[in-house]
């Protein structure tokens, strides 16, 4: 085991780039895709099950914790990965963008953000310090800045000003952490959809020095012919050496038109949130489980799957499970869903390892214009 965070690019092709994140608790292969277990849980999946669908890290969120069962409380149990008995990497965001879409009666000043939580009203405090903080008490190998995300569409003078607030709370983000072997702090850029505030937005993080960088204030309502302007340049405003993050994005043919870009890592609550609802993701495109055609159809979701809900089970015991409302509904769509995004990111990286990354792209795009079956 390596006691550094580290990162390897071992291939490019065209923009896009293959390689490993090194961290003391494990390899993070990229481009990798993180599933979101928000509350200290990938709902309706055991760690061991994420683990067999692909995944070499989760993301864990700042602001949920806090709140319940709190930092202090974890920290005095072992830290998160004991306490979800997951013992890979983990990733936690900051807090201020959740607090932003979540939370209530929320202040924001230059010290930070002041809210009442969406639990029980209760009141609380996220700063750039208490952020760290919380971050440290968790155990997270990935500690994200704190930052502020505009909603898009926003004037450039909300957008630059919003920005400069958060490369403000970049510098604090990094003095606050200090040095922690093994744990790595990542930036994140903003600046909307405006090439030059994210030009500056860049060069203000890799002034301060982080060991990764992220693109935030992305996938906020901007739409992806928008999203690709910016990551069409964004992603050449950061160190080739370091990983980049894509966050919060996204679907299926947003995560490859980003790796193709240029991006290293992404996370999104699509797999698993829509897992729950009935849509399952497929070479295919998307296939809504609770409509009635599939009702008598003894074929499983997808022939080629090699998921335990592919491999076990017909369209109609599914479909049947999503309408009778059974927990097991939940579990099968969610692992078929990460196993996918999983084999996704899989062919992805041996794509760009092997220089044939354009023919999977129009491979991936031409599965999809087919159909379901
Ligand atoms: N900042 C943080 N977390 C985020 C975002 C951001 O801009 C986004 C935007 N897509 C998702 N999650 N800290
Ligand atoms: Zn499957």
């Amino acid at each position: 085991m390596t006691e550094r965070f580290g990162f390897t690019l071992k291939a490019t092709d065209g923009k896009a780039r293959t390689g490993v994140i090194h961290t003391p608790r494990g390899e993070i292969r990229t481009p990798a895709f993180m599933p979101v277990g928000t509350a200290a849980t990938v709902k309706a999946m055991l760690p061991g099950s994420v683990r067999e669908t692909g995944a070499d890290i989760l993301l864990g969120n700042t602001y949920h914790l806090m709140l319940r069962p709190g930092a202090e409380r974890i920290a005095r149990l072992g830290g998160l990965h004991r306490f979800m008995n997951w013992e890979r990497p983990i990733l936690t965001d900051s807090g201020g963008f959740q607090v932003m879409s979540l939370a209530s009666l929320r202040k924001l000043t230059e010290e930070g953000v002041r809210f009442s939580s969406h639990i029980d009203g209760s009141k609380h405090m996220l700063s750039p310090e208490r952020s760290m903080e919380i971050q440290k008490l968790l155990g997270s190998d990935i500690v994200m800045c704190f930052d502020e995300c505009p909603a898009l569409p926003a004037t450039d003078e909300v957008v630059a000003k919003s920005m400069r607030l958060s490369m403000r709370w970049a510098q604090r983000s990094r003095d606050a952490f200090g040095d922690r072997p093994g744990h790595a702090l990542f930036g994140i850029m903003q600046g909307g959809v405006t090439r030059d505030l994210r030009e500056e937005s860049a060069k203000a993080l890799v002034e301060i020095g982080f060991d990764g960088y992220a693109v935030g204030g992305l996938a906020v309502g901007e739409g992806q012919e928008a999203m690709f302007d910016v990551l069409d340049y964004a992603p050449g405003f950061l160190p080739e050496d370091k990983p980049r993050y894509l966050m919060g994005v996204g679907k299926p043919d947003d995560i490859v038109g980003a790796v193709e870009r240029g991006i290293d890592m992404m996370d999104c609550v699509l797999p698993s949130r829509s897992g729950r609802t009935g849509q399952a993701w497929t070479r295919r495109g998307q296939v809504n489980l609770r409509n009635a055609r599939h009702q008598d159809d003894p074929r499983p979701l997808d022939e080629d799957c090699t998921c335990p809900a592919c491999r076990g089970y017909s369209r109609a015991y599914l479909h049947h499970v999503l309408r009778a409302q059974e927990i097991i509904a939940s579990m099968l769509l969610t692992w078929h869903n990460l196993h996918y995004y999983q084999e996704l990111m899989q062919g992805l990286r041996d794509a760009i390892a092997e220089g044939r990354l354009a023919a999977f792209v129009a491979g991936f795009h031409a599965q999809r214009a087919g159909g379901d079956i």
